[in-house]
């Protein structure tokens, strides 16, 4: 029973916007853009992205060697992987052959190879090494506890270390933060239920409402793309006056913890400065420069693994940012992390532009663009617009 569908945003980028036959539930024909059947803009920022697609044995076994890779420190290669893996997430339907890729931008020999067997024989060999070497396996445990980055976990591996039970018994030093993370273990390694998202979302709006009338709370990272779940709850806080949100942060903490709400927490102040200039803020690890609280909050439970003592721990990022960066911060804030280093790398490579969670630069004509909207900065880029829920790149 074939029918049209609009594909006009995939093929966008080679100036055509041509619909395809459904031949049946996962085969799509191409009629009019042979020899191979898909044809994807270069840059993930151009492409529309779903949460739900049909290549996901692909993907996961491309992105088992992406983490590999970025545990052995080789960021290229990590890239490499998550690249050919955000390509597959935008196809439309279900790849059947290694042929039908065609020459697709951002797929290299090993990717092809590992797709090529994992279409053959349901599995990659190489995949499954990785997942059973102790290596990994370590190094995905110890990268589990919060405040635990690859180095850390690495150097720990090095000096032999296994378990969780290594780490205590060993007498490991561990940072404050690295301690809470070890105590609520479990908890933070369940998955937040959209549910709880917004039941910690509604109890700092509360808060923000006492210290600061008019602030507001908005969901940001992979709930706002529409994810079911996710690690952590992002919350950006901001207010319409420029300047009121100065020391909001700390009394919104304050209070929450008088409220027996938070577990853990610390704060770093806000250190950006538009006088400081275009460059993105420094440092690897270093995603922005806002007044940012890294929290574990204490969520009420009926149900669920935290049942029996009626609460469970969660990780929640409270971020405030002046209103005029607002648009930037909720866009950088929304994700996914590969659609931001793509959005990052488009602006750079193609408009010679400087973006980060705080502005947009223009390199050509040195000035800031402004924008009010996350619709307004993709026009400054010259970009379609893509909403929260395609960017699951
Ligand atoms: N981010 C980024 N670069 C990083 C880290 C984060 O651009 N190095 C952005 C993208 C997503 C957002 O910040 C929130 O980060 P996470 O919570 O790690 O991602 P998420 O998509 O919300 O994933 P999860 O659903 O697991 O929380
Ligand atoms: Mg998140």
């Amino acid at each position: 029973n074939p029918a049209l569908l609009d594909i006009s945003w995939f093929t966008e980028s080679m100036g055509a916007g041509r619909p395809v036959e459904i031949e049946s539930r996962h085969r799509l024909r191409v009629t009019t853009l042979a020899p191979h059947r898909w044809q994807m803009a270069p840059y993930a920022c151009q492409r529309r992205t779903p949460l739900l697609h049909s290549n996901q044995p692909l993907t996961e076994a491309l992105e088992t060697l992406a983490e590999e890779a970025g545990f052995s420190g080789s960021e290229g290669r990590s890239l490499a992987f998550t690249r050919a893996a955000s390509v597959l997430k935008a196809l439309p339907g279900r790849l059947s052959t290694l042929e039908e890729l065609g020459p697709l931008p951002g797929i290299g020999e090993h990717s092809r190879r590992v797709i090529q067997d994992v279409l053959e024989d349901g599995v990659c060999a190489e995949v499954e090494r990785v997942k059973l070497s102790e290596r990994y396996q370590t190094m995905k445990l110890f990268t589990k506890i919060f405040g635990v980055g690859v180095r850390t976990a690495s150097r720990w591996y090095q000096e032999g270390l296994r378990t969780l039970v290594d780490l205590q018994e060993r007498g490991t030093k561990l940072t404050r933060q690295q301690q809470a993370g070890l105590r609520h273990y479990d908890d933070l390694n369940t998955p937040v239920e959209r549910g709880e998202a917004e039941s910690i979302s509604r109890a700092v709006q509360g808060a923000v409402q006492r210290c600061l009338p008019g602030t507001s709370v908005t969901l940001a990272g992979g709930f706002r793309r529409g994810k079911p779940h996710g690690h952590d709850v992002d919350l950006l806080l901001t207010h319409p006056e420029a300047g009121r949100e100065a020391g909001l942060l700390s009394r919104v903490v304050s209070w929450l913890d008088s409220q027996d709400l938070i577990l853990y927490q610390h704060s770093q102040e806000n250190s950006y400065a538009l006088q400081e200039g275009p460059e993105p803020p420094g440092g690897r690890d270093v995603m922005d420069r806002f007044e940012r609280c890294f929290s574990i909050f204490r969520l009420e439970v009926q149900g669920g693994p935290g049942a029996a003592r009626g609460w469970k721990a969660v990780r929640v990022d409270l971020v405030v940012a002046p209103i005029s960066q607002f648009p930037f911060a909720l866009l950088g804030w929304t994700g996914s992390r590969h659609f931001e280093r793509e959005l990052r790398r488009f602006a750079s490579h193609e408009r010679k532009m400087v973006l980060n969670s705080h502005a947009l630069y223009d390199s050509r004509r040195n000035l800031f663009l402004p924008a009010v909207s996350e619709e307004e900065i993709f026009q400054h880029l010259g970009l379609e617009y893509v909403p929260p829920a395609q960017r699951n790149t």
